[in-house]
């Protein structure tokens, strides 16, 4: 077990690990072991309230050596063991072969897929190595899954990504429409700021837009249960009303947009039955919702992957963001459109532009001056940077399945689960020459493929930065050592660096690694150079922050300027489109994917906690009682899930909480579990043009029974957990 910093108990202030509300989480450490999680009272941003998944985090299954990476692991090839061997050695295994590849096939030819999991520090440095160092943009990180079509949708409106407001918004809103989230699941902590603020102030509203009837969606004044992929005519339908309402706020338009005009045009001329017939609702539906818009004061919207992981996800996002902005909510107290991060640091990676067209402090590769400001810093050569935005996830996993990429490192995330088209992603990972996998816990599906497994340090193992959903940046400390030879990621990365032979990597301390970071942020949209690693050692701090001096900012956009180039936020004409793939005789129903309360992903924490374990034990689909009558299917019965790129096998759950036509299944179990389970085998990689984030949410599938008997159905045991 680990050992203990300082004295026999200590308190240490740590931020979650898990979800993107980025609680912050006492940590009281006896002996070298971690014996309880508590949330104080005063401090931001959970004021005292932790999920279920965060209060278990002292569960001894997430430490315990045995299911942890703990020792550099290295094979010549794929057929033999893994072996442990000392850091050196490991090292110059994977430097050298990297280097080969370079030599051999270019430099393109070994890249990063990354995560919103991995601390800012060492996404930084990720970024340093592979773009600047290295000179290939052929770097990505599960972010495309998650968080691209977001980042998108707010650089082209607003001019720069990130939302507007902050968490404290609740406390003033008094109509929140989730659309596309399951806050009450995957944002638990502030689902239940929602509601308080709901208890505090009768007239306030909540709407929820889902294909389900989920444990958000049950406490709503409305549930609008939208047709997959519907969202963009759904909010077109209510943009269009209001206008012809003339519910519109001419002074913010006026002052602080432009392209209202072609955008009231262009949504006037829509036809609303068509919009209605693409929503999958009825004007009588539609009703009260356009009501209640007109009516409310303070307007609050809360968006997720239901709106993300689409191949119209940025459209999604866009479509939300204008009705915002004609009814002049951006920048005001209790308002606008707030996109919610998914993991614990996905703004942090935006911040020091770890997706494969971005750079350091929201600059983006295909930028001259942006190129040239961080060569001067990095110190390198002006054209050491391409020019060019590398491969996106789905592209850098086709590149490597056709053998352009022959050497990837990942880090902090576990692909080998989590994309779609899995059987795809699965025979690429076995053609590669070389993968290195970097992850805290040992076995997992991605390290089945590893030449080099290089153990990293967990949270509270190490002192690391982190960027809420809200802008809020905290530091999470160290409380004990890490396992055996498990070391920080930012450790790990810079003695690789240094290995490549590169300049740029001595950094001795994390704090160093901080201290450089910020000046890259230096009089951009997301200054953080006041947030000095003096102040997060006393607390959290809302960026924009430009000195010592600076509180920090919790809403911006208050002086109705943009970072667009004519300062005003922008406006789009745009056409609802269908999914990429659509039903037909052969699979007739609509799959769409998503979570469970007590797992996170792909289990490697949430799997070694019997508490969570036992509220989500097993995968399953839901599906509407008409559609299991149609096809012959019973509660609890085992059927087969067929689409058109693969197939899992799972239990029914036949349930009236989904949309007729639809099915759901939760996507936290691979192989590890069942080779059979993983619904990621039959979801679909087309993706947006505008993000290139792959449509998770959408693909045709047919559902068959299967012959055994019905056992009892784990619908029971999961009603609280979905
Ligand atoms: N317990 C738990 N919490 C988590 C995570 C976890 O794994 N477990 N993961 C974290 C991460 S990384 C993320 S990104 C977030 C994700 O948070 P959410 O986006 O809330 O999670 P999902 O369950 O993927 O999807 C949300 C909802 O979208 C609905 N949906 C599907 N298709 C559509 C559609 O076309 N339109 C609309 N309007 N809705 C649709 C689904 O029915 C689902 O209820 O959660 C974070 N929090
Ligand atoms: N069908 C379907 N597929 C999806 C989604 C969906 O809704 N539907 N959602 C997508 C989304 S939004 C996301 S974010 C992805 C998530 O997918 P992944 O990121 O692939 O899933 P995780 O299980 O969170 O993987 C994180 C890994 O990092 C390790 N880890 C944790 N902390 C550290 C650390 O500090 N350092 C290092 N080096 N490793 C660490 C964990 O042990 C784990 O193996 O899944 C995507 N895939
Ligand atoms: S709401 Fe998210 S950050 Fe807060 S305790 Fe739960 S999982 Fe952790
Ligand atoms: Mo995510």
């Amino acid at each position: 077990m680990s050992t203990a910093v300082g004295t026999s108990r200590t308190t240490r202030q740590a931020v979650c690990p898990y979800c993107g509300v980025g609680c912050r989480i006492r940590a009281t450490v006896e002996d070298g072991r971690l014996t309880k999680v508590s949330a104080d009272k005063k401090a931001a941003p959970n004021f005292g309230l932790l999920c279920q998944k965060g209060a278990t985090l002292d569960a001894p299954g997430i430490w315990e050596e045995s299911g942890r990476a703990t020792r550099p692991m290295i094979r010549e090839d794929r057929r033999m063991p893994l072996r442990e061997v000392s850091w050196e050695r490991a090292i110059a295994f994977v430097a050298e072969r990297a280097a080969t590849i370079r030599k051999q096939h270019g430099g393109d030819a070994f890249a990063f897929y990354g995560s919103g999991q991995l601390d800012t520090e060492a996404s930084y440095l990720f970024t340093k190595l592979f773009k600047g160092a290295l000179g290939t943009n052929n770097m990505d990180t599960n972010s495309r899954l998650c968080m691209s079509s977001a980042a998108a949708a707010y650089k082209l409106t607003f001019g720069a990504d990130g939302p507007s407001g902050c968490y404290d918004d609740i406390r003033h809103a008094d109509l929140f429409f989730v659309i596309g989230a399951n806050m009450a699941v995957n944002h638990p902590v502030l689902f239940t700021m929602v509601r308080q603020q709901l208890e505090a102030r009768p007239d306030a509203k909540l709407i929820v837009v889902d294909p389900r009837r989920t444990m958000t969606a049950r406490p709503a004044d409305i549930h609008l249960p939208v047709k997959p992929g519907g969202d963009v005519a759904l909010v077109q339908y209510i943009a269009r009303a209001l206008i012809e309402q003339e519910a519109i706020d001419e002074s913010f338009i006026d002052a602080s947009t432009e392209g209202f005009e072609a955008y009231r045009d262009g949504v006037l001329a829509l036809d609303p039955g068509a919009l209605l017939a693409a929503a999958g609702l009825s004007h009588e539906q539609l009703m009260p919702v356009i009501d209640a818009f007109r009516q409310a004061e303070r307007r609050l919207s809360f968006y997720c992957q239901g709106l993300n992981q689409s191949s119209s996800g940025t459209d999604k996002n866009i479509a939300l963001i204008n009705l915002h902005m004609q009814l002049g909510d951006i920048g005001r107290i209790g308002s606008g459109p707030f996109s919610l991060t998914g993991q614990p640091n996905a703004m942090g990676g935006r911040e020091v532009g770890y997706l494969s067209h971005q750079l350091p402090g929201y600059r983006g590769v295909a930028s001259a001056d942006d190129r040239l400001e961080m060569e001067r810093l990095w110190k390198l050569a002006p054209g050491s940077i391409a020019n060019r935005p590398g491969l996106t996830a789905v592209d850098m996993f086709d590149a490597m399945g056709e053998g352009r990429i022959k050497g990837l490192w990942v880090a902090g995330t576990n692909p080998a689960v989590t994309m779609p088209d899995l059987n795809k992603v699965q025979r690429a990972f076995a053609r590669a020459d070389l993968i290195v996998v970097q992850d805290c816990y040992q076995p997992t599906e991605t390290a089945a493929y590893a030449h080099a497994v290089l153990p990293a340090a967990q949270w509270g193992e190490k002192t690391g930065t982190m960027t809420n959903s809200e802008r809020l940046v905290s530091r999470s400390e160290k409380f004990f050592d890490p396992p055996g030879l498990a070391m920080p990621d930012w450790w790990i990365v810079c003695r690789i660096a240094q290995a490549l032979g590169l300049a740029g990597f001595d950094f001795v301390t994390q704090e160093q690694v901080w201290d450089e970071f910020i000046t890259t942020t230096c009089g951009r949209p997301c200054v953080m150079t006041g947030i000095t690693n003096r102040r997060l050692a006393a607390g959290s701090v809302h960026w924009p922050c430009a000195d010592e001096a600076d509180p920090g900012t919790m809403r911006r956009y208050t002086d109705g300027r943009f970072p667009t180039p004519s300062g005003r936020a922008v406006f789009f004409d745009l056409l609802a489109r269908n999914a990429a793939e659509v039903p037909d005789s052969d699979y007739s129903l609509i799959l769409t994917t998503g979570r469970v309360a007590a797992q996170w992903h792909t289990r490697t924490r949430t799997g070694k906690v019997p508490q969570l374990n036992a509220q989500a034990e097993e995968p399953f689909v839901e599906l509407h009682p008409d559609d299991a009558a149609t096809i012959g299917i019973m509660h609890g019965q085992n059927v087969r899930l067929v689409g058109r790129r693969g197939e899992s096998t799972l239990r029914a759950v036949v349930t009236e909480d989904i949309r007729p036509g639809t099915v759901f299944t939760p996507f936290h179990w691979g192989d590890l579990f069942d080779s059979g389970a993983s619904v990621n085998r039959i979801t679909n990689d087309a993706y947006d043009p505008r993000s290139q984030q792959p449509e998770l949410k959408f693909c045709a599938v047919r559902c068959e029974p299967m012959t055994d008997t019905v056992r009892d159905a784990p619908a029971d045991t999961m009603e609280t957990s979905r």
